[in-house]
């Protein structure tokens, strides 16, 4: 890996983890009115997408999306101000945490059901075949969201129809507090499940940084080019509870050990220690991390100063 990309990369992680570090830090105050999943741990994988993708490309994602509309380079306070449940957010405050999205960089939605992004996200692609543009859809989803009906229609439409569809799944083991043991036959791999659907896979370790970074990139230039779709697996971790700002280790459904031997992986820990380390550039790490803090501050500054909505917009743009 190169000096820059590295580089690139821990700002990334960085960035993503500070804002969701801070999220964290003020969800007490009690002025966030919506549930949170923060997906601190899993920074790398929308790290890497974020090198890859373009901004022309459609992206989705799920209740854990903060991360995933960052990397697409969505806007960070009309986030903040959204959570707050502002008329600056992205949402005009009427979404929450859970329903984020930003036109302007084609990150074209998340959604609290689970699996429900996921056809949005093949029919996203199916405008691209439509319009021939070179274009690609992104759709994120955990490992939960594989046990939904609609992801197995969604997969074999984008199949048939040869659709330029990137499906990113985050396996972070469990279902809110399901292992995967619980939920699936021993022994089973769900890239391989997808591969028997006759969609091209790939798997990686989402807390090694080349082998992430290698797999995304190369995907992402097989759909551009080919314009069929792609289904990756990367294994990561949350450390935070499900919902919520706190931890939750203590009430039994994972072990302490379990925990611990998935922090000790963390990428952005080891990829700071190589910056300053191996390449001595403690004094840029240091201005990456105050340049994000005053970007993290600004965004919570906008949101605390930001407008409720008027009562009588209560339900302009609601469709549901
Ligand atoms: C259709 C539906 N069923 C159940 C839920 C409750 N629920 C919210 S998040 C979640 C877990 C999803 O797990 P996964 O897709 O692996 O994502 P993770 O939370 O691990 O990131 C569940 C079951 C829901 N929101 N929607």
């Amino acid at each position: 890996m190169t000096e820059s990309l590295s580089i690139n990369l821990f700002a990334k992680m960085y960035r993503i983890r500070a804002i969701e570090e801070a999220i964290a830090y003020h969800y007490p105050e009690g002025k966030m009115r919506c549930p949170v999943h923060l997906s601190i741990g899993q920074e790398l994988i929308p790290s890497v997408f974020s090198e890859a993708i373009r901004p022309t490309d459609f992206a989705v994602s799920t209740h854990r999306g903060h991360a995933h509309y960052l990397a697409k380079g969505g806007n960070l306070n009309a986030m903040i101000a959204e959570i707050y449940g502002k008329s600056t957010g992205c949402s005009k405050g009427k979404g929450g945490s859970m329903h984020l999205i930003d036109l302007a960089v084609n990150f074209m939605g998340t959604s609290a059901i689970v699996g429900n992004s996921i056809p949005i996200g093949v029919g996203l692609a199916l405008s691209v075949q439509l319009r021939e543009t070179d274009q690609i859809s992104c759709v994120f989803l955990g490992d939960g969201a594989i046990e939904e009906g609609v992801f197995y229609e969604s997969v074999n439409f984008a199949a048939v129809r040869k659709l330029p569809v990137l499906f990113i799944c985050e396996n972070n083991l469990y279902s809110v507090y399901s292992p995967l043991s619980v939920r699936q036959p021993a022994g089973r791999s769900i890239a391989n499940m997808v591969k028997a659907m006759g969609v091209e896979v790939g798997v990686a370790d989402g807390m090694n940084i080349e082998a992430s970074q290698g797999l995304m990139k190369r995907s992402i230039e097989r759909v551009r080019k080919t314009g069929l779709p792609c289904f990756l697996e990367f294994s990561t971790y949350r450390w935070r509870e499900h919902c919520g700002h706190a931890f939750d280790n203590e009430i039994g459904y994972r072990t302490p050990e379990e925990f611990l031997d998935w922090q000790q992986k963390d990428p952005l820990h080891h990829l700071e220690m190589q910056l300053i380390e191996d390449l001595s550039l403690q004094g840029l790490v240091m201005d990456i991390k105050s340049n994000v803090m005053n970007e993290v501050n600004a965004a919570f500054d906008f949101a605390e100063t930001s407008p409720f909505p008027n009562q009588h917009e209560a339900y302009d743009n609601v469709f549901a």
